[in-house]
């Protein structure tokens, strides 16, 4: 089974390319951030409540964003595995994750640390905000969810190396040779 958790800051280009290993390697996709999307949409309670801090460049508190997981993970269909996007985002998420796939006797493969230095994913995010409108990409909100990311994420790095999961990918360059280097690192496994 191949589970992989994309890690990554805002912007680092954990979406763009989660869309490519899913079509490489046939695993299923979990994003949590197009699950609370999407609950907004709905305009759902979990979605009220998680607009409140994404609007905010808050992280959705890690109880709800583990029962969703839980509920994700339940209703899979059968498949060669799973890409954990935008999720774990805190030390107490992946301890759940980690649960949530040994009771499967299961494991992460790997964790792919997609490296973007700030101004970049700057430029990225204020460009989607105003390619496709999403509330959380605007400079205010990008600056706020850039701290969260440097205190409560980025410990998950020294998590999964201590691990032995961590593969740095160099998150700078095009799609192409970005998705390269995930490749590489994937086929060693
Ligand atoms: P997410 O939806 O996970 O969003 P993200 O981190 O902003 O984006 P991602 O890294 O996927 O960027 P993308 O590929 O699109 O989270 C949104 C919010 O939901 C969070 O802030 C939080 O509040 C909440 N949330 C989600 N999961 C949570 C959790 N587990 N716990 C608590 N809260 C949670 O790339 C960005 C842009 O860059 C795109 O426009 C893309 O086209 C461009 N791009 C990508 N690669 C590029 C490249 N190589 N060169 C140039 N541009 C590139």
């Amino acid at each position: 089974m191949l589970n992989i958790v994309i890690f990554g800051a805002p912007g680092s280009g954990k979406g763009t390319q989660s869309e490519f290993i899913i079509k490489k390697f046939g695993v299923n996709h979990i994003s949590t951030g197009d699950v609370l999307r999407a609950e907004i949409k709905n305009n759902t309670e979990l979605g009220k409540t998680a607009k409140g801090y994404i609007d905010q460049g808050q992280l959705v508190p890690d109880s709800l964003i583990i029962d969703i997981l839980a509920s994700v993970l339940d209703n899979l269909k059968e498949s060669k595995g799973v890409i954990f996007d935008g999720f774990p985002r805190t030390i107490p998420q992946a301890e759940a994750l980690k649960v949530m796939l040994n009771e499967r006797g299961q494991d992460v493969s790997i964790m792919l640390d997609l490296d973007v230095p700030e101004e970049e994913l700057i430029t990225r995010l204020i460009k989607r905000g105003q390619e496709c409108g999403r509330a959380d990409d605007n400079m205010e909100t990008i600056k706020k969810r850039l701290v969260v990311y440097n205190t409560q994420t980025s410990p998950l790095k020294d998590y999964y190396k201590k691990e032995g999961k961590y593969q740095y990918i160099k998150g700078l360059g095009t799609l192409e040779s970005i998705f390269g280097d995930i490749v590489t690192a994937v086929e060693k496994l």
